[in-house]
């Protein structure tokens, strides 16, 4: 939908002035092609509403076309997520489109003996390249369903991912489905379905502008998460004695704006949040009514080991991780007795002193604190364990659910909440936080989707998990790979493995692999058939943020050349594979995708928006908690009859400029939830409409947390167990990566970009002063890193933008000619399968 033109004016003005303080205002006038310059054309500008395609922050923007060009974007003032603000990415939105580079024709490779060499595809028309995968992907199904597979992302929209989960898993009957959001959200949702019974971030953006004490748990926001980062120091620059702990491995521009930066050993946040919990029970600071009316406690499983070994899952070690039993708060108590501050300085190296500051901060009860993580603590080897201290933390001090003390996990993509963890794009899930293994969830997508009864027991076993998955690739155990929004062959891990570099593990040259792209990456040089598509708003969709907020980005241009919507890829496979199979007597493809797709006139049955709406609303079904509980009802009163609670109808977001679910509907007016997990009352001098009022299983309206014990959040003791690798004389540096603001992930899309580039051309190695001058490097020099794993060579930094602790290094992975990923190990958490990329151990000398 369009906003008005002083809309518009408004969002450049507040746009100007933020980007007036990054000292860069983007104008897209070098965007358009084929020699038409914006500032040279005379057509209307027309203004689109849209959600950034970056990060988890999920601007909305305000994206200007002209003459069927973007020409700019600014921050949306509508979009409550942001207000107006974005950051540099956000600028140059519109000018990832135009990347010299864009991919227009389908690529075919014909010798698969070129793969990774760089050259190999040639151009096709689409009808070959459809032909040959959906050949490709049939012949593996019939033949053995366990040998193909596909890898999704938090970047793909939502309604894509639903529509990719259901043919797979409907169409196909296959679980061998899993997306990138596995190395980055996977502890988190763990950690949430283990505390609160289900996958719901709790707190929202507000809590930001309430909160009195902040604190970062390795964390970069000022990189990672800027919009946010902006209004964290704008809250604490508004004066009122606001703090920041930066509790990190390393220091960051993050550190910036803190009061206190402590520096802990990797790994050993464990120790420290449950010396803070120990701290509170030992000096009866906690909050006692919060505990005996609110909390449960349990212990789990220890010494789970670590999953070195391709077989660590079906061990007797790895098949029970997730294992808990129910204990009192006494044997919580005294299970923490040994995390005293002593022990926990002893292994982290922060001072009894900070550690004591710290926990002083939990036991005020009129503090409300925050706290913010990211892939410090979910790409951890008990990432899963660490998300369960900071929720312990907060609920026994019952800083939780109350507007400004929260315990927020920030979600790294445009839609890791959105669609990896809300669509069911999982191998072990179904949409709506269903799973596979459990009968009455299956029952009730069999209802939905209008499958025999039972049809979907084929599927009860969950497949294979990201790494599994690439693990057994390597192997030579898959026949078929099909990977979209992501660009695993310089994201994954264990590159040296998984690439077949390391001389044993070849597998990677026997498996048929397509991709859907919009650039050339490291991946489409492993592809035999590159499907080029459309990107962010040459077709609509829709993103999830990290405050649970829904949100629309329109179709503002065309794709280039022959560039097609991913959906349209999806149906054409589809429809092939599924040719000469039957659903209830019905034509297969007809019956799961007939609501969308004229099999007769082989197309879309509408435009983008309807086409968006239509899966919008079959989804949408899913998320109605009553129907959810009872297998029965759904039998009895059939699809037809079942009315969605949590989701708004399409059009709602896009009038609303975004909403955060569960939605509800209040005299006829569709409302977002900002605190889950919160009692009314908690929420006094707030926006009453703002809060849930209900419990997990509850229904709007329902002003108790829980109904019973069962569904209590749940307190979890997990003690402090260390790392997969330690420093030892071989390998004696840790490794850590992670991100810097300018460029996205695998650099694809911002590398694409000249403005983006120039600001930061290379990856540099970022290392201590005294570690460099030691191994004789200086600025500039090439440094050799080695691990266990693989090697790579690498450019010097001392210049402090990451200022790491001695005996700790950090490197980005945005560079496809350094690919740090050769080095990292892949060893991943236990309970989530997300690998660990902050800690494998390396030795550096001057290359
Ligand atoms: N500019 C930009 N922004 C992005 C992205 C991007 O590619 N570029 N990607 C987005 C995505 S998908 C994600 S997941 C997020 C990631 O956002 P972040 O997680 O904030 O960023 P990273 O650079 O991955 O991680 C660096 C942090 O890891 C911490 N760390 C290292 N070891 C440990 C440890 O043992 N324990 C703890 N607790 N912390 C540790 C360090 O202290 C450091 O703060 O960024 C999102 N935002
Ligand atoms: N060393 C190291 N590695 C890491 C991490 C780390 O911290 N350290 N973090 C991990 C994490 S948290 C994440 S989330 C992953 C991210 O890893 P990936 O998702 O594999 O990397 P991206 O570069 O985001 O890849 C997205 C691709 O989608 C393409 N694309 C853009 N728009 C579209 C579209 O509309 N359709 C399709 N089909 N494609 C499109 C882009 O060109 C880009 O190449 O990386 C992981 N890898
Ligand atoms: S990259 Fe993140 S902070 Fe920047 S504009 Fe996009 S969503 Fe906002
Ligand atoms: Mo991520």
């Amino acid at each position: 939908m369009d906003v008005t033109r002083r809309d518009f004016v408004k969002a450049t003005a507040i746009a100007a002035a933020l980007a007036a303080a990054g000292g860069s205002l983007a104008t897209l006038s070098g965007c358009a092609q084929g020699g038409q310059s914006a500032q040279t054309t005379t057509g209307e500008s027309q203004i689109h509403t849209a959600v950034c395609r970056f990060c988890g922050c999920g601007c909305g923007v305000l994206v200007e076309t002209r003459d069927g060009k973007v020409v700019s974007v600014t921050g949306d003032p509508d979009n409550q997520s942001n207000r107006g603000l974005n950051c540099i990415k956000g600028y140059y939105l519109g000018k990832i489109l135009y990347g010299p580079d864009r991919l227009t024709k389908p690529l075919i490779r014909d010798d698969a003996g070129t793969k990774g060499t760089g050259s190999g595809l040639r151009e096709a028309e689409w009808e070959e390249a459809l032909d040959l995968v959906a050949s490709k992907l049939k012949e593996t199904w019939k033949a053995d369903k366990s040998r193909l597979a596909f890898w999704g992302s938090g970047q793909q929209p939502i309604t894509e991912g639903y529509l990719t989960a259901k043919f797979w898993k409907a169409g196909l009957l296959s679980n061998n489905i899993d997306p990138n959001a596995r190395m980055c959200m996977a502890s988190a949702v763990v950690g949430f379905m283990n505390v609160f019974q289900t996958d719901e971030p709790a707190g929202c953006y507000e809590d930001l502008d309430n909160a009195d004490v902040f604190i970062t748990w390795g964390a970069n926001m000022a990189e990672a998460h800027p919009m946010l980062y902006s209004r964290l120091t704008a809250h604490k620059l508004s004066g009122d004695n606001v703090r920041h702990y930066d509790l990190t491995a390393c220091k960051t521009r993050t550190s910036a704006s803190a009061d206190k930066v402590l520096i802990f050993k990797p790994g050993t946040d464990l120790a420290i949040a449950n010396a803070i919990a120990n701290y509170l029970i030992q000096n009866d600071k906690y909050d006692h009514q919060f505990v005996a009316d609110h909390l449960q406690f349990k212990t789990g499983s220890e010494n789970i080991g670590n999953a070195y070994e391709d077989g660590y899952d079906q061990s007797e070690q790895g098949s029970t991780v997730d294992a808990t039993t129910p204990c009192s708060f006494e044997e919580y108590a005294e299970r923490l007795s040994e995390y005293t501050m002593e022990y926990a300085s002893e292994l982290s190296g922060v001072s009894v002193e900070d550690l004591t500051e710290l926990a002083g901060l939990f036991a005020d009860p009129d503090l409300r604190i925050m706290s913010l993580w990211t892939m410090g603590v979910n790409q951890h080897n008990r990432g899963t364990w660490m998300n369960h201290n900071i929720h312990n933390l907060h609920l026994i001090s019952g800083k939780y659910g109350k507007p400004g003390s929260t315990a927020f996990s920030l979600t790294g993509q445009p839609s890791a909440c959105g669609t990896a963890r809300e669509v069911g794009t999982f191998s072990h899930r179904l949409p709506a936080d269903l799973l596979v293994a459990n009968e009455d969830h299956r029952r009730f997508t069999e209802a939905i989707w209008d499958l025999p009864e039972g049809y979907l027991d084929a599927i009860a076993k969950p497949g294979f998990h990201t790494i599994k998955l690439f693990r057994e690739m390597s192997n030579g155990n898959i026949d078929f790979l099909w990977s979209a929004h992501n660009n695993w062959a310089q994201s994954l891990p264990n590159l040296t493995r998984f690439l077949g570099m390391d001389g044993e593990h070849e597998g990677i040259y026997n498996t048929f692999i397509a991709v859907n792209e919009v650039y050339p990456t490291v991946t489409t040089d492993y592809a035999d058939v590159v499907f080029p598509v459309a990107m962010w708003v040459e077709r609509e969709g829709q993103f999830g943020n990290a405050e649970r907020r829904t949100s629309v980005f329109e179709k503002a241009v065309d794709p280039p050349g022959d560039a097609k919507w991913d959906v349209w890829v999806l149906m054409q496979v589809a429809r092939r594979v599924l040719e000469g199979e039957t659903i209830n007597g019905e034509d297969a493809f007809t019956h799961l995708f007939g609501f969308i797709w004229d099999a007769q006139a082989d197309g879309f049955i509408g435009d983008d928006r309807e086409i968006n709406r239509a899966i919008w609303e079959e989804y949408r079904i899913f998320s109605n908690p009553q129907l959810k509980e009872s297998a029965a009802a759904i039998n009895e009163e059939k699809k037809l009859k079942m009315e969605a609670k949590q989701l708004a109808p399409y059009d709602e977001y896009l009038t609303q400029h975004g909403l955060c679910w569960p939605v509800r509907e209040v005299d006829g007016k569709w409302m977002s939830t900002k605190w889950r997990f919160a009692n009314g009352d908690q929420a006094e001098g707030f926006d009453e409409v703002g809060i849930a009022q209900y419990g997990t299983q509850g229904l709007a309206g329902d002003v108790s947390w829980y109904k019973s014990t069962d569904q209590k959040p749940s307190v979890v003791f997990r003690p402090y167990e260390p790392p997969a690798e330690e420093p030892d004389e071989e390998f004696p540096f840790w490794f850590c990566t992670g991100r810097l603001l300018e460029h996205w992930h695998t650099g694809s899309m911002t590398r694409e970009v000249e403005e983006l580039n120039r600001a930061l051309p290379e990856a540099l190695l970022y290392m201590n002063g005294e570690d460099a001058a030691g191994l004789g490097l200086a600025d500039g020099d090439m440094a050799r890193v080695t691990s266990r794993h693989g090697t790579f060579d690498i450019k010097v930094s001392t210049s402090g933008r990451v200022d790491p602790p001695a005996g700790l290094v950090f490197a980005p992975f945005f560079a496809r000619e350094t690919m740090v990923n050769l080095a990292v190990h892949d060893y991943y958490c236990p309970l989530s399968k997300e690998t660990d990329y902050k800690k494998t151990c390396v030795a550096i000398t001057k290359a």
